[in-house]
């Protein structure tokens, strides 16, 4: 299979705890590459943007005022399969049903609090992607 980009973001739990160069080792040992990647604070706007295909649900506002509460790294990830496969290692969205090994089941704190945002096709992803980086920010 050809090599594919997925759009990753740690989340204001984990940074806060300082657990970026922990994720980043996750991805790297999975086969992913990180080939993008810079340290931000999003604005109520941006994030908004970002979740608005959850803008009807119940959770959405808290989960724009947890997006914005600390700083976020945003990333761009490349290898095989890279959009299951970041999936596959990020684990459930609630960490109590992640599979032990995930991200997610080893650091989230909460179902919102989940500490990694992957995109789940390669549809979202090269729009997310867009979302965050002009392609010469990218050096696979
Ligand atoms: P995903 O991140 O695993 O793809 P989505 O359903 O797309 O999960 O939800 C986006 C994000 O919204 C989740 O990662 C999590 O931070 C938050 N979220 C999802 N479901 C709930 C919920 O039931 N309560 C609170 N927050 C939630």
């Amino acid at each position: 299979m050809a090599k594919e980009r997925t759009l990753s973001i740690i989340k204001p739990d984990a940074t806060r705890r300082n657990l970026t160069g922990k994720i980043n080792a996750v991805f790297e040992d999975a086969g992913l590459s990180i080939v993008a990647q810079k340290r931000v604070q999003l604005s109520p706007a941006v994030a908004g943007a970002f979740y608005a295909v959850h803008k009807e649900r119940p959770f959405y506002n808290d989960l724009v005022s947890f997006m914005i509460s600390g700083p976020v790294v945003v990333q761009v990830l490349e290898g095989e399969n890279a959009v299951a496969k970041n999936r596959e290692v990020m684990g459930a969205t609630d960490p109590k049903k992640a599979d032990p090994q995930t991200i997610r089941a080893q650091f989230a704190e909460s179902i919102e609090a989940n500490s990694v945002h992957g995109s789940d096709s390669a549809e979202n992803a090269a729009n997310e992607i867009r979302f965050f980086f002009a392609e010469t920010e990218i050096l696979p």
